[in-house]
Protein backbone atom coordinates (compact mmCIF):
# COMPACT_ATOMS: atom_id res chain seq x y z
CA UNK A 1 0.00 0.00 0.00
CA UNK A 2 3.25 2.17 -0.43
CA UNK A 3 2.10 5.69 -1.59
CA UNK A 4 -1.47 5.01 0.40
CA UNK A 5 0.30 4.75 4.08
CA UNK A 6 -0.97 6.82 6.55
CA UNK A 7 1.83 9.05 7.80
CA UNK A 8 1.26 11.48 10.92
CA UNK A 9 3.53 13.86 11.19
CA UNK A 10 3.74 15.53 15.10
CA UNK A 11 5.12 19.34 14.84
CA UNK A 12 4.82 21.54 12.14
CA UNK A 13 8.33 23.29 12.95
CA UNK A 14 10.94 23.18 9.74
CA UNK A 15 11.51 19.60 10.40
CA UNK A 16 7.78 18.68 10.61
CA UNK A 17 7.60 20.75 7.08
CA UNK A 18 10.98 19.89 5.34
CA UNK A 19 9.42 15.86 6.18
CA UNK A 20 5.69 16.67 4.65
CA UNK A 21 7.40 18.16 1.74
CA UNK A 22 8.96 15.13 0.48
CA UNK A 23 6.86 12.88 1.23
CA UNK A 24 4.08 15.06 -0.38
CA UNK A 25 6.26 15.59 -3.40
CA UNK A 26 7.73 11.51 -3.27
CA UNK A 27 3.49 10.71 -3.87
CA UNK A 28 2.62 9.87 -0.24
CA UNK A 29 -1.25 10.32 -0.51
CA UNK A 30 -2.28 10.37 3.10
CA UNK A 31 0.17 13.03 5.28
CA UNK A 32 -0.95 14.75 8.02
CA UNK A 33 0.99 17.42 10.19
CA UNK A 34 -0.94 17.74 13.86
CA UNK A 35 0.46 21.31 15.34
CA UNK A 36 -0.19 22.24 19.09
CA UNK A 37 -0.21 25.89 18.59
CA UNK A 38 -1.81 27.96 15.81
CA UNK A 39 0.98 28.40 13.89
CA UNK A 40 3.45 27.25 11.79
CA UNK A 41 7.21 27.31 12.63
CA UNK A 42 8.25 26.64 16.05
CA UNK A 43 11.43 27.71 17.00
CA UNK A 44 11.46 30.05 13.68
CA UNK A 45 9.25 32.61 15.37
CA UNK A 46 9.20 36.68 13.66
CA UNK A 47 7.70 38.84 15.72
CA UNK A 48 7.21 42.72 15.47
CA UNK A 49 9.10 45.96 17.97
CA UNK A 50 7.09 48.86 17.15
CA UNK A 51 7.74 48.73 13.67
CA UNK A 52 10.83 46.72 13.56
CA UNK A 53 11.00 43.00 12.81
CA UNK A 54 12.55 40.97 15.56
CA UNK A 55 13.71 37.43 15.54
CA UNK A 56 12.01 35.99 18.85
CA UNK A 57 13.46 32.71 17.85
CA UNK A 58 16.15 31.40 15.59
CA UNK A 59 18.61 34.39 14.05
CA UNK A 60 20.86 33.71 11.89
CA UNK A 61 21.74 31.10 9.14
CA UNK A 62 25.02 29.47 10.68
CA UNK A 63 27.49 28.95 7.78
CA UNK A 64 25.64 30.10 4.74
CA UNK A 65 26.92 28.20 2.36
CA UNK A 66 26.18 25.69 -0.92
CA UNK A 67 26.01 22.83 1.92
CA UNK A 68 23.73 24.58 3.64
CA UNK A 69 20.28 23.59 2.65
CA UNK A 70 18.44 26.88 4.40
CA UNK A 71 21.07 29.05 2.38
CA UNK A 72 20.33 27.35 -0.95
CA UNK A 73 16.09 27.52 -0.28
CA UNK A 74 16.28 30.90 1.39
CA UNK A 75 18.12 32.14 -1.84
CA UNK A 76 16.04 30.44 -4.19
CA UNK A 77 12.67 31.84 -2.54
CA UNK A 78 14.57 35.51 -2.91
CA UNK A 79 14.89 36.10 1.25
CA UNK A 80 18.53 37.18 1.65
CA UNK A 81 20.33 40.77 1.10
CA UNK A 82 22.60 40.69 -1.51
CA UNK A 83 25.79 40.46 0.21
CA UNK A 84 24.66 37.48 1.91
CA UNK A 85 24.68 35.82 -1.81
CA UNK A 86 28.20 36.47 -2.36
CA UNK A 87 30.43 33.84 -3.22
CA UNK A 88 33.17 36.52 -0.61
CA UNK A 89 29.80 35.91 1.89
CA UNK A 90 29.94 32.14 1.14
CA UNK A 91 33.62 31.22 1.22
CA UNK A 92 34.29 32.74 4.76
CA UNK A 93 35.38 30.11 7.28
CA UNK A 94 34.47 31.65 10.76
CA UNK A 95 34.30 28.35 12.43
CA UNK A 96 30.82 29.46 14.06
CA UNK A 97 32.31 32.55 15.64
CA UNK A 98 31.88 35.82 13.43
CA UNK A 99 34.44 38.52 13.51
CA UNK A 100 32.16 41.15 14.87
CA UNK A 101 33.26 44.53 16.17
CA UNK A 102 33.16 44.76 19.73
CA UNK A 103 32.75 47.73 22.81
CA UNK A 104 33.51 46.67 25.94
CA UNK A 105 31.62 48.73 29.27
CA UNK A 106 32.61 47.88 33.06
CA UNK A 107 30.53 47.42 35.58
CA UNK A 108 32.20 51.01 37.30
CA UNK A 109 30.82 52.73 33.93
CA UNK A 110 34.22 52.94 32.05
CA UNK A 111 34.67 51.99 28.11
CA UNK A 112 37.52 49.22 28.11
CA UNK A 113 40.37 49.40 25.12
CA UNK A 114 40.91 47.05 22.35
CA UNK A 115 44.62 46.66 23.96
CA UNK A 116 43.10 46.11 27.40
CA UNK A 117 41.06 43.62 26.28
CA UNK A 118 42.62 41.71 23.26
CA UNK A 119 44.77 39.22 24.77
CA UNK A 120 42.10 37.64 26.81
CA UNK A 121 39.56 37.39 23.32
CA UNK A 122 42.83 35.66 21.47
CA UNK A 123 43.21 33.52 24.77
CA UNK A 124 39.59 32.61 24.87
CA UNK A 125 39.08 31.59 21.40
CA UNK A 126 42.48 29.68 21.22
CA UNK A 127 41.06 27.26 24.40
CA UNK A 128 37.34 27.55 22.44
CA UNK A 129 38.96 25.72 19.42
CA UNK A 130 41.61 23.42 21.45
CA UNK A 131 37.72 22.21 23.43
CA UNK A 132 36.61 20.73 19.91
CA UNK A 133 39.75 18.67 19.40
CA UNK A 134 39.09 16.37 22.10
CA UNK A 135 36.34 14.30 20.53
CA UNK A 136 38.81 13.06 17.85
CA UNK A 137 41.17 12.55 20.30
CA UNK A 138 39.20 9.58 22.30
CA UNK A 139 40.14 11.22 25.94
CA UNK A 140 38.87 13.98 27.97
CA UNK A 141 41.65 15.37 30.37
CA UNK A 142 39.17 17.51 32.01
CA UNK A 143 34.81 16.55 33.51
CA UNK A 144 33.74 19.33 31.42
CA UNK A 145 34.40 22.36 28.97
CA UNK A 146 33.95 24.97 31.66
CA UNK A 147 36.29 23.32 33.79
CA UNK A 148 38.81 22.50 30.58
CA UNK A 149 38.82 26.82 29.91
CA UNK A 150 38.72 27.78 33.48
CA UNK A 151 41.89 25.83 34.33
CA UNK A 152 44.24 26.78 31.11
CA UNK A 153 42.84 30.15 31.65
CA UNK A 154 44.25 30.06 34.74
CA UNK A 155 47.46 28.63 33.62
CA UNK A 156 48.05 30.25 30.20
CA UNK A 157 47.15 33.59 32.11
CA UNK A 158 49.68 33.65 34.58
CA UNK A 159 52.45 32.85 31.95
CA UNK A 160 51.64 35.10 28.94
CA UNK A 161 50.23 38.40 31.67
CA UNK A 162 52.55 38.34 34.47
CA UNK A 163 54.18 41.52 33.47
CA UNK A 164 51.09 43.60 33.34
CA UNK A 165 50.02 45.29 35.79
CA UNK A 166 47.64 43.41 38.67
CA UNK A 167 44.46 45.20 37.39
CA UNK A 168 44.98 44.92 33.92
CA UNK A 169 44.96 40.91 34.36
CA UNK A 170 41.66 41.44 36.66
CA UNK A 171 39.92 43.07 34.18
CA UNK A 172 40.82 40.36 31.64
CA UNK A 173 39.91 37.19 33.69
CA UNK A 174 36.84 39.17 34.15
CA UNK A 175 36.04 39.42 30.72
CA UNK A 176 36.65 35.82 30.18
CA UNK A 177 33.60 35.42 32.68
CA UNK A 178 31.47 37.51 30.28
CA UNK A 179 32.45 35.15 27.44
CA UNK A 180 32.21 32.28 29.70
CA UNK A 181 28.32 33.50 29.89
CA UNK A 182 28.66 34.23 26.08
CA UNK A 183 29.17 30.16 25.41
CA UNK A 184 26.28 29.40 27.94
CA UNK A 185 24.16 31.39 25.36
CA UNK A 186 25.84 30.14 22.38
CA UNK A 187 25.36 26.40 23.92
CA UNK A 188 22.16 26.36 25.05
CA UNK A 189 23.45 25.71 28.86
CA UNK A 190 23.24 26.87 32.57
CA UNK A 191 26.81 27.06 32.61
CA UNK A 192 29.76 25.59 30.45
CA UNK A 193 30.45 22.92 33.43
CA UNK A 194 27.55 20.59 31.99
CA UNK A 195 29.15 21.23 28.83
CA UNK A 196 30.91 17.49 27.66
CA UNK A 197 34.13 18.22 26.64
CA UNK A 198 34.31 14.92 24.52
CA UNK A 199 31.06 15.42 22.96
CA UNK A 200 32.38 19.57 21.90
CA UNK A 201 33.90 18.70 18.86
CA UNK A 202 30.34 17.29 17.86
CA UNK A 203 28.99 20.06 16.92
CA UNK A 204 30.47 21.02 12.88
CA UNK A 205 30.36 24.94 11.41
CA UNK A 206 29.99 25.40 7.50
CA UNK A 207 31.53 28.24 5.68
CA UNK A 208 29.61 31.25 5.10
CA UNK A 209 29.36 34.56 7.44
CA UNK A 210 25.95 34.03 9.44
CA UNK A 211 23.36 36.33 8.01
CA UNK A 212 19.74 37.24 8.52
CA UNK A 213 16.59 37.66 7.10
CA UNK A 214 16.02 41.07 6.21
CA UNK A 215 11.89 40.46 6.17
CA UNK A 216 12.09 37.17 8.45
CA UNK A 217 12.85 34.13 9.11
CA UNK A 218 8.94 32.91 9.15
CA UNK A 219 9.20 34.24 4.96
CA UNK A 220 11.00 30.86 4.70
CA UNK A 221 8.24 28.78 6.64
CA UNK A 222 5.75 30.64 4.67
CA UNK A 223 7.08 29.62 1.19
CA UNK A 224 7.22 26.30 2.76
CA UNK A 225 4.23 26.16 3.48
CA UNK A 226 3.02 27.58 0.59
CA UNK A 227 4.05 24.14 -1.29
CA UNK A 228 2.66 22.04 0.61
CA UNK A 229 -0.81 20.36 -0.28
CA UNK A 230 -4.03 22.68 1.45
CA UNK A 231 -5.15 21.22 4.54
CA UNK A 232 -2.66 19.18 5.82
CA UNK A 233 -1.64 20.74 8.59
CA UNK A 234 -4.15 20.65 11.72
CA UNK A 235 -3.61 24.08 14.32
CA UNK A 236 -4.72 23.22 18.29
CA UNK A 237 -4.20 19.68 17.86
CA UNK A 238 -2.08 18.78 20.83
CA UNK A 239 -1.29 14.71 20.65
CA UNK A 240 -1.33 13.23 23.91
CA UNK A 241 -0.53 10.13 23.12
CA UNK A 242 1.52 7.75 20.10
CA UNK A 243 0.18 4.22 21.02
CA UNK A 244 2.54 2.11 18.62
CA UNK A 245 2.95 -1.84 18.90
CA UNK A 246 -1.30 -2.16 18.08
CA UNK A 247 -3.37 -3.69 15.74
CA UNK A 248 -6.15 -1.14 15.30
CA UNK A 249 -8.71 -1.97 12.18
CA UNK A 250 -10.38 0.94 10.41
CA UNK A 251 -12.20 0.60 7.13
CA UNK A 252 -11.22 -2.35 6.48
CA UNK A 253 -7.05 -2.04 7.02
CA UNK A 254 -5.06 -2.70 10.26
CA UNK A 255 -2.98 0.15 11.51
CA UNK A 256 -0.31 -0.59 13.74
CA UNK A 257 -0.25 3.03 15.64
CA UNK A 258 -3.15 4.95 16.88
CA UNK A 259 -1.82 8.84 17.52
CA UNK A 260 -4.16 10.21 20.09
CA UNK A 261 -4.76 14.22 20.84
CA UNK A 262 -5.87 16.13 23.51
CA UNK A 263 -9.41 17.06 21.90
CA UNK A 264 -10.07 12.86 21.96
CA UNK A 265 -9.78 11.90 18.18
CA UNK A 266 -7.78 8.79 17.75
CA UNK A 267 -6.07 8.93 14.49
CA UNK A 268 -4.84 5.81 12.92
CA UNK A 269 -1.68 5.52 11.34
CA UNK A 270 1.10 3.34 9.82
CA UNK A 271 4.29 5.49 10.30
CA UNK A 272 4.62 8.52 12.92
CA UNK A 273 7.32 11.44 12.94
CA UNK A 274 7.66 12.57 15.68
CA UNK A 275 9.30 16.50 15.97
CA UNK A 276 8.37 17.33 19.19
CA UNK A 277 11.27 19.52 21.12
CA UNK A 278 13.96 17.47 23.04
CA UNK A 279 12.53 19.57 25.97
CA UNK A 280 9.32 18.27 25.45
CA UNK A 281 10.40 14.68 25.29
CA UNK A 282 12.21 15.35 28.30
CA UNK A 283 9.37 16.20 30.19
CA UNK A 284 6.66 14.20 28.81
CA UNK A 285 7.96 10.86 26.86
CA UNK A 286 5.95 8.86 30.29
CA UNK A 287 2.81 9.64 29.02
CA UNK A 288 3.51 10.81 24.99
CA UNK A 289 4.96 6.98 24.23
CA UNK A 290 2.66 3.95 25.06
CA UNK A 291 4.53 1.73 25.36
CA UNK A 292 7.14 3.85 26.50
CA UNK A 293 10.80 4.43 25.09
CA UNK A 294 12.99 1.18 25.06
CA UNK A 295 15.46 2.19 28.01
CA UNK A 296 18.57 2.99 25.66
CA UNK A 297 16.51 5.53 23.76
CA UNK A 298 15.43 7.12 26.91
CA UNK A 299 18.91 7.13 28.90
CA UNK A 300 19.80 9.26 25.60
CA UNK A 301 16.83 11.38 26.17
CA UNK A 302 17.89 11.97 29.79
CA UNK A 303 21.36 12.17 29.16
CA UNK A 304 21.39 14.97 26.05
CA UNK A 305 21.22 18.87 27.17
CA UNK A 306 18.38 21.38 26.53
CA UNK A 307 18.62 24.74 27.93
CA UNK A 308 17.32 27.97 27.99
CA UNK A 309 18.67 30.99 26.17
CA UNK A 310 16.76 34.14 25.22
CA UNK A 311 16.49 37.85 24.35
CA UNK A 312 15.84 40.93 25.16
CA UNK A 313 15.02 43.54 22.59
CA UNK A 314 15.53 46.95 23.63
CA UNK A 315 15.06 49.95 21.60
CA UNK A 316 16.63 53.53 22.38
CA UNK A 317 16.17 56.77 20.80
CA UNK A 318 20.08 57.43 20.29
CA UNK A 319 22.54 54.85 20.45
CA UNK A 320 25.33 54.62 23.26
CA UNK A 321 27.36 52.45 21.52
CA UNK A 322 30.44 53.12 18.66
CA UNK A 323 28.37 53.55 15.12
CA UNK A 324 30.45 50.70 13.88
CA UNK A 325 29.78 48.66 17.10
CA UNK A 326 28.22 44.90 16.48
CA UNK A 327 28.38 43.60 20.38
CA UNK A 328 28.44 44.97 23.50
CA UNK A 329 30.17 42.80 25.95
CA UNK A 330 29.53 43.71 29.98
CA UNK A 331 32.50 43.10 32.30
CA UNK A 332 32.18 42.82 35.77
CA UNK A 333 34.97 43.93 37.60
CA UNK A 334 33.74 41.21 40.82
CA UNK A 335 34.32 38.32 38.23
CA UNK A 336 37.68 37.97 37.68
CA UNK A 337 37.25 34.58 39.31
CA UNK A 338 35.82 32.97 36.17
CA UNK A 339 31.88 32.72 36.64
CA UNK A 340 29.61 31.50 34.67
CA UNK A 341 27.03 31.61 36.62
CA UNK A 342 25.20 33.93 39.62
CA UNK A 343 25.07 32.84 43.14
CA UNK A 344 21.53 34.36 44.05
CA UNK A 345 19.59 33.85 41.58
CA UNK A 346 16.45 35.95 42.45
CA UNK A 347 19.00 38.90 43.40
CA UNK A 348 21.65 39.02 40.79
CA UNK A 349 19.94 37.35 37.85
CA UNK A 350 20.71 40.29 34.88
CA UNK A 351 24.81 39.26 35.57
CA UNK A 352 23.67 36.44 33.66
CA UNK A 353 23.52 38.97 30.66
CA UNK A 354 26.31 38.61 28.85
CA UNK A 355 25.34 41.68 27.11
CA UNK A 356 23.74 42.79 23.23
CA UNK A 357 24.41 42.18 19.80
CA UNK A 358 23.44 45.38 17.56
CA UNK A 359 20.55 44.79 15.16
CA UNK A 360 22.07 46.39 11.65
CA UNK A 361 21.57 48.01 9.33
CA UNK A 362 21.00 50.89 11.65
CA UNK A 363 18.49 52.29 8.29
CA UNK A 364 16.25 49.24 9.00
CA UNK A 365 16.03 49.06 12.71
CA UNK A 366 17.40 52.54 14.11
CA UNK A 367 18.50 51.93 17.79
CA UNK A 368 17.78 48.43 18.92
CA UNK A 369 19.70 45.99 20.52
CA UNK A 370 19.48 42.20 21.25
CA UNK A 371 20.47 41.16 24.61
CA UNK A 372 20.91 37.68 25.13
CA UNK A 373 20.72 35.56 29.06
CA UNK A 374 21.06 32.10 29.61
CA UNK A 375 20.83 29.37 31.65
CA UNK A 376 18.18 29.15 35.23
CA UNK A 377 18.90 32.95 35.54
CA UNK A 378 17.37 33.18 32.03
CA UNK A 379 14.30 31.14 33.14
CA UNK A 380 14.25 32.98 36.14
CA UNK A 381 13.95 36.49 34.04
CA UNK A 382 10.51 34.85 32.32
CA UNK A 383 8.59 34.77 35.34
CA UNK A 384 9.28 38.33 36.00
CA UNK A 385 6.62 41.49 34.94
CA UNK A 386 7.68 42.77 31.60
CA UNK A 387 8.25 46.33 33.95
CA UNK A 388 10.38 44.49 36.31
CA UNK A 389 12.49 43.22 33.58
CA UNK A 390 12.98 46.70 32.16
CA UNK A 391 14.05 48.06 35.45
CA UNK A 392 16.80 46.14 35.45
CA UNK A 393 17.80 46.51 31.55
CA UNK A 394 17.69 49.85 32.20
CA UNK A 395 19.69 50.06 35.80
CA UNK A 396 22.61 47.61 34.07
CA UNK A 397 22.67 50.46 30.93
CA UNK A 398 23.05 53.39 33.33
CA UNK A 399 25.70 51.90 35.66
CA UNK A 400 27.45 50.52 32.82
CA UNK A 401 27.87 53.58 30.30
CA UNK A 402 27.76 55.95 33.96
CA UNK A 403 25.18 57.91 31.96
CA UNK A 404 22.15 57.96 34.44
CA UNK A 405 19.58 59.43 32.25
CA UNK A 406 19.50 56.69 29.43
CA UNK A 407 15.89 55.19 29.24
CA UNK A 408 14.93 52.74 26.49
CA UNK A 409 12.02 53.42 24.47
CA UNK A 410 10.90 49.65 24.76
CA UNK A 411 11.55 46.38 26.05
CA UNK A 412 10.61 42.77 24.74
CA UNK A 413 11.99 39.69 26.10
CA UNK A 414 11.38 35.72 24.81
CA UNK A 415 10.04 33.07 27.20
CA UNK A 416 11.57 29.97 25.92
CA UNK A 417 11.02 28.07 28.70
CA UNK A 418 7.79 28.68 29.80
CA UNK A 419 6.79 27.73 26.10
CA UNK A 420 4.98 24.47 26.82
CA UNK A 421 5.43 22.97 23.58
CA UNK A 422 9.07 23.36 23.52
CA UNK A 423 10.12 23.59 27.50
CA UNK A 424 13.49 25.47 26.64
CA UNK A 425 15.40 26.51 23.38
CA UNK A 426 17.87 23.79 21.52
CA UNK A 427 19.94 21.31 22.51
CA UNK A 428 22.93 20.55 23.59
CA UNK A 429 25.80 17.99 24.37
CA UNK A 430 26.05 17.44 28.27
CA UNK A 431 28.75 15.82 29.61
CA UNK A 432 28.78 12.19 29.48
CA UNK A 433 26.99 12.43 26.35
CA UNK A 434 28.29 10.78 22.99
CA UNK A 435 27.81 11.17 19.39
CA UNK A 436 25.87 7.41 20.45
CA UNK A 437 23.00 9.37 21.98
CA UNK A 438 22.32 11.37 19.44
CA UNK A 439 22.47 7.95 17.30
CA UNK A 440 19.88 6.55 19.53
CA UNK A 441 17.64 9.88 20.09
CA UNK A 442 17.34 9.08 16.16
CA UNK A 443 16.42 5.40 16.64
CA UNK A 444 13.24 4.58 14.82
CA UNK A 445 10.63 2.22 16.68
CA UNK A 446 10.63 -0.87 15.58
CA UNK A 447 13.73 -0.96 13.64
CA UNK A 448 12.78 -4.82 12.57
CA UNK A 449 9.88 -6.95 12.51
CA UNK A 450 6.55 -7.17 10.69
CA UNK A 451 5.89 -4.01 10.82
CA UNK A 452 8.95 -1.88 11.43
CA UNK A 453 9.14 2.19 11.47
CA UNK A 454 5.90 2.93 13.80
CA UNK A 455 7.25 5.71 15.09
CA UNK A 456 10.20 7.85 13.50
CA UNK A 457 12.08 10.84 15.43
CA UNK A 458 13.43 14.13 13.68
CA UNK A 459 13.78 17.58 15.27
CA UNK A 460 17.38 19.66 15.74
CA UNK A 461 18.05 17.03 18.51
CA UNK A 462 18.51 14.10 16.41
CA UNK A 463 21.09 15.83 13.79
CA UNK A 464 24.53 14.61 14.85
CA UNK A 465 26.65 17.24 13.77
CA UNK A 466 24.01 20.47 13.46
CA UNK A 467 21.73 20.09 16.48
CA UNK A 468 20.93 23.42 17.43
CA UNK A 469 20.18 24.52 14.18
CA UNK A 470 17.65 25.61 11.56
CA UNK A 471 19.43 23.60 9.14
CA UNK A 472 19.95 21.03 11.24
CA UNK A 473 16.48 20.29 11.85
CA UNK A 474 15.54 20.63 8.16
CA UNK A 475 18.02 17.82 7.34
CA UNK A 476 16.37 15.24 10.26
CA UNK A 477 12.79 16.53 8.74
CA UNK A 478 14.32 15.30 5.24
CA UNK A 479 16.11 12.02 6.66
CA UNK A 480 13.04 10.41 7.96
CA UNK A 481 10.98 11.01 4.75
CA UNK A 482 13.90 9.68 2.88
CA UNK A 483 13.71 6.65 5.40
CA UNK A 484 10.58 5.45 4.84
CA UNK A 485 10.50 6.36 0.83
CA UNK A 486 13.49 3.64 0.98
CA UNK A 487 11.51 1.35 2.77
CA UNK A 488 9.18 1.68 0.90
CA UNK A 489 10.83 1.28 -2.31
CA UNK A 490 13.28 -1.14 -1.12
CA UNK A 491 13.47 -1.91 2.91
CA UNK A 492 16.73 -3.81 3.21
CA UNK A 493 18.57 -0.75 1.56
CA UNK A 494 18.00 2.40 3.97
CA UNK A 495 20.16 5.35 2.91
CA UNK A 496 19.64 8.92 4.32
CA UNK A 497 20.13 11.31 1.63
CA UNK A 498 20.70 14.89 1.44
CA UNK A 499 19.02 15.58 -1.90
CA UNK A 500 17.16 19.05 -2.39
CA UNK A 501 13.16 19.59 -1.96
C1 LIG B 1 19.71 28.54 13.82
C2 LIG B 1 19.92 30.60 14.98
N1 LIG B 1 19.06 30.67 17.30
C3 LIG B 1 17.58 31.19 19.18
C4 LIG B 1 16.56 30.83 20.03
C5 LIG B 1 15.94 29.57 19.85
C6 LIG B 1 16.39 28.70 18.87
N2 LIG B 1 17.92 28.22 16.98
P1 LIG B 1 10.45 23.18 16.53
O1 LIG B 1 10.46 23.40 17.99
O2 LIG B 1 10.65 24.35 15.65
O3 LIG B 1 9.10 22.45 16.08
C7 LIG B 1 8.44 21.52 16.89
C8 LIG B 1 6.94 21.76 16.81
O4 LIG B 1 6.28 20.75 17.58
C9 LIG B 1 6.49 23.09 17.40
O5 LIG B 1 5.73 23.82 16.46
C10 LIG B 1 5.64 22.70 18.62
O6 LIG B 1 4.57 23.59 18.86
C11 LIG B 1 5.14 21.34 18.20
N3 LIG B 1 4.74 20.46 19.31
C12 LIG B 1 5.35 20.25 20.49
N4 LIG B 1 4.67 19.35 21.22
C13 LIG B 1 3.61 18.98 20.49
C14 LIG B 1 2.53 18.06 20.70
N5 LIG B 1 2.42 17.35 21.82
N6 LIG B 1 1.59 17.92 19.73
C15 LIG B 1 1.68 18.61 18.58
N7 LIG B 1 2.68 19.50 18.33
C16 LIG B 1 3.64 19.66 19.27
N8 LIG B 1 19.03 28.00 14.87
O7 LIG B 1 19.96 27.89 12.83
N9 LIG B 1 20.13 29.85 13.91
O8 LIG B 1 20.34 31.77 15.01
C17 LIG B 1 19.28 30.03 16.10
C18 LIG B 1 18.07 30.34 18.19
C19 LIG B 1 16.15 31.78 21.08
C20 LIG B 1 14.82 29.17 20.70
C21 LIG B 1 17.49 29.09 18.01
C22 LIG B 1 18.76 28.74 15.99
C23 LIG B 1 17.50 26.84 16.93
C24 LIG B 1 16.39 26.60 15.89
O9 LIG B 1 15.36 27.53 16.08
C25 LIG B 1 15.86 25.19 16.07
O10 LIG B 1 16.92 24.27 16.04
C26 LIG B 1 14.85 24.78 14.98
O11 LIG B 1 13.97 25.80 14.63
C27 LIG B 1 14.10 23.55 15.50
O12 LIG B 1 13.19 23.05 14.56
P2 LIG B 1 12.39 21.71 14.91
O13 LIG B 1 11.48 21.44 13.80
O14 LIG B 1 13.36 20.67 15.32
O15 LIG B 1 11.56 22.06 16.25
C28 LIG B 1 30.51 25.21 19.20
C29 LIG B 1 29.24 24.87 19.37
C30 LIG B 1 28.14 24.61 19.84
C31 LIG B 1 26.79 24.20 19.52
N10 LIG B 1 25.80 25.14 19.27
C32 LIG B 1 26.13 26.27 18.50
C33 LIG B 1 25.13 26.64 17.47
C34 LIG B 1 24.42 27.81 17.78
C35 LIG B 1 22.97 27.53 17.95
N11 LIG B 1 22.43 28.75 17.94
C36 LIG B 1 21.34 29.20 18.10
C37 LIG B 1 21.26 30.53 18.13
C38 LIG B 1 20.28 31.23 17.92
C39 LIG B 1 20.48 32.56 18.38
Amino acid sequence: HGLDSQIVIVGCGISGIGAALKLTKHGFRNVRILEATGRSGGRIKTGNMGNNIIEIGANWIHGPSEANPVFCLSRQYNLLDPESLTQENQDLAIGGHPPWVPNWFSSSGRKLTPELMGPAVELFAELLEEGGEFSEQGGEPYSSVGEFIRTEVRQRAAERWQGDSLSCQSFRLSLISTLLKVECCVNGTHTLDTLGLGAFGLYKTLPGLDCTFPRGYEGLINNLMKELPTGIVSYHRPVSCVHWQRVVRKGGREYPVVVECEDGERIPADHVILTVPLGYLKKHHGTLLSPPLPLHKLHSVQRMGFGTNNKIFVEFDEPWWDEDCEVIYLVWEDESDLVDQVSDVERFWIKKLFGFTVLKPTERYGHVLCGWIAGHESEFMETLPEQDVTHSITHLIRRFTGNPTITPRRVLRSQWFHDPWTCGSYTYTATGTSLQDIHNLSEPLPQQGEQPLQVLFAGEATHPSFFSTVHGALLTGWREADRLISHYSDPSTFQPTRSKL
